[in-house]
């Protein structure tokens, strides 16, 4: 995979955040996708427990960069997504990671409980949900994009054509 993103490099479209290095498997089919939508990305370490101001500081320089989309991946008690949202206006998507004895159930819950007018789009546990959260990055982005749109359409051309 390509280097670590840090605050002082240009901010991509898409800012993927994980709870740990632990969880990098976890997301590592979203680059190759995000190309794909011609979206420009960057993934980055931030506990929300063991590194509270690093987190604050990527997403305040995210945000100020540009980012358009938030992607945060966290097992356990995985409060990294909704930190993010507490911490910024743009779109958050949230992906449960299976990293303890409860296997993702537990990080799922956590995620999808947000308290009202703190919104995370929860998907699947796991690399799947990883990469419906690249796709559902796609598709928000390509609202106002239509070479984004048009991507996303292409995709789904060949999903329905029997693609995987
Ligand atoms: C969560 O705890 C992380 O997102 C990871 O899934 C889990 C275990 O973290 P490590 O102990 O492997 O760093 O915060």
């Amino acid at each position: 995979m390509t280097a670590l993103w840090n605050a002082t490099d240009p901010a991509p479209q898409v800012l993927v955040l994980l709870g740990s290095e632990s969880d990098l498997p976890v997301v590592e089919k979203m680059p190759a996708l995000l190309e794909r939508f011609g979206l420009t990305h960057g993934t980055a370490v931030a506990s929300a427990h063991r590194q509270p101001e690093r987190l604050h500081e990527l997403v305040r320089a995210a945000e100020r960069g540009g980012t358009q989309v938030f992607v945060a991946a966290a097992g356990m008690a995985a409060h990294l997504p909704g930190v993010v949202a507490s911490l910024t206006g743009r779109p958050v998507i949230g992906v449960p990671v299976a990293s303890g004895p409860l296997a993702g159930v537990d990080a799922l819950l956590s995620i999808v409980q947000m308290p009202p007018g703190v919104p995370v789009a929860t998907v699947a546990i796991g690399s799947a949900g990883a990469r419906n959260a690249a796709c559902l990055a796609a598709r928000i982005i390509g609202v106002a994009d239509a070479r984004v749109a048009a991507a996303v359409e292409d995709y789904r051309r060949e999903l329905a054509a029997g693609g995987r």
